[in-house]
């Protein structure tokens, strides 16, 4: 059975269909079981606990929401129950299935050929073979438009040659989704592990998401041939496509961080006595207390919307971009306060608070920081681009 019995102020569970239901109760055991009584030790060791994967591969949980090729087929509200869900254990683990179902995965499935597709998407989904997604440069982050990684065509493949950095899986990863320029635009490559020229170095010294592998990569001059090529990605929207599922799922998955910090932050409140009565009892909490489930709530709404209209194939890059800024804004807040609430005890690993709230300012960063996001909605608002 589950210990954790969620945060459901507004009826959401009666929005919910009886399979979104067994899905999310069925990861939510998985994380009480497997990862909630680990995850703090493995952090502590900057520790990916790739121990896991076998387990979420059982589940379904790689490239859960894709189709074909013997997957899942979630509808998004059930992948998002998933996200939430894992990243309540810990966004390093969220982290790990976004990067191989919603970047290396979706990029495959969406802009690979058919031998590409049937070559890596099984592998993956099982675990069997572990992916990355390099689009970030030293230079260039929030304007991937620059990326110096270039392509030219070399007899009938290509050379590949640059760095890229913050790569998420990047040195356990069996195939690399490698953005570069070349002469006709941006394009992508599914690049093997191994292949000669093709080293990742692992990245240390991260106070935050301690439990994911983050590296660098270098290509000199790597020889991948043609049939490497995602051939149906075109321009920079390709990756910017991939980022958008990646987007929701954090969107979803920034809920569960919330809850783990909420539900922490009062049950310590309720049990903390100061000046005679639980700390629980005193306005100034309570006022915490307050803004931290309205934020969890307002995220939920704005998360299952979103999944709705996914689902309906409406959603628009835009509305993600809102929800991601939003929920991850939220939930970091939600940590802060959680950890002020917990007093000298937040500040230790005997609570998860510390850990998630390390973690959200990575995820506060990554997939378009809170600010590429706010300029993403200026643009959407005003029809002026305002990123330079
Ligand atoms: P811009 O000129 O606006 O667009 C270029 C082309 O792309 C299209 N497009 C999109 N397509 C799909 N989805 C989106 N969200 C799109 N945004 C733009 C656009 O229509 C255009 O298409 P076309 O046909 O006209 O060529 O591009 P820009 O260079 O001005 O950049 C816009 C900006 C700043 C919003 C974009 O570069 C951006 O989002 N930057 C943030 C970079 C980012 O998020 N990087 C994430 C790296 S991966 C990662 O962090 C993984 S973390 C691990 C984990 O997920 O757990
Ligand atoms: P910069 O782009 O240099 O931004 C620095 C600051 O400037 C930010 O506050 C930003 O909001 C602000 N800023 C930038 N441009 C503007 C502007 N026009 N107007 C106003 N403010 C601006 N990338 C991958 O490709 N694959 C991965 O798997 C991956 N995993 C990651 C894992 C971790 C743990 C982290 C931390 C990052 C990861 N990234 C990955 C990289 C991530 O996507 C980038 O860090 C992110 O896009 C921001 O880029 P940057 O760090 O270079 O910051």
């Amino acid at each position: 059975m589950s210990g954790f019995a969620g945060v459901d102020y507004f009826g959401i569970e009666d929005l919910l269909s009886d399979e979104e239901r067994l899905v999310r109760d069925t990861v939510r055991a998985f994380v009480d079981r497997e990862v909630v009584p680990t995850i703090e030790q493995a952090s502590r060791d900057g520790r990916f606990p790739r121990e896991l994967v076998p387990g979420l591969a059982d589940l379904g949980l790689l490239g859960a929401n894709l189709t074909g090729y013997g997957l899942p087929e979630l509808g998004a509200v059930a992948y998002g129950l998933v996200m939430q869900e894992l990243e309540r254990g810990d966004s390093a683990l969220r982290s790990f299935v976004s990067v191989q179902g919603a970047l290396t995965m979706f990029a495959i499935h969406r802009f690979g050929s058919e031998e590409q597709k049937t070559r890596w998407l099984p592998a993956l989904a099982r675990g069997e073979a572990i992916g990355c997604f390099a689009l970030t440069e030293p230079d260039f982050g929030s304007n991937p438009a620059g990326m110096r990684t270039a392509a030219r065509r070399d007899g009938d493949g290509w050379l590949v040659s640059g760095t890229k950095r913050w790569i998420t899986n990047g040195s356990i990863a069996d195939v690399a989704v490698v953005w570069a320029r070349a002469e006709e635009g941006i394009v992508g490559f599914a690049v093997e592990r191994g292949t000669p020229g093709l080293t990742a170095v692992e990245m240390t010294g991260k106070w935050s998401l301690r439990a994911s592998v983050t590296s660098e990569l270098h290509l000199d001059d790597v020889r991948v041939p043609e049939a490497a090529r995602l051939p149906l990605a075109q321009g920079l929207r390709a990756p910017l496509a991939c980022l958008d599922q990646a987007r929701y799922g954090i969107a979803w998955g920034a809920i569960g961080a919330a809850m783990a910090c909420y539900d922490a932050a009062l049950r310590y409140a309720m049990t903390r006595v100061q000046f005679g009565r639980p700390i629980a009892g005193y306005q100034l909490v309570q006022a915490k207390l307050a803004e931290m489930l309205t934020g969890i709530t307002t995220s939920q709404l704005l998360a299952l919307q979103l999944g709705r209209l996914k689902d309906q194939g409406t959603a628009r890059p835009q509305q993600v971009s809102m929800a991601k800024r939003h929920n991850v804004a939220h939930a970091l807040q939600t940590a802060r306060t959680a950890r002020d609430i917990l007093g000298a005890n937040g500040i230790v690993d005997d609570y998860p608070v510390f850990r998630h709230m390390a973690n959200l300012e990575s995820v506060s960063t990554y997939e378009g920081t809170h600010d590429i996001h706010t300029l993403i909605l200026g643009e959407d608002i005003t029809g002026m681009a305002a990123f330079s």
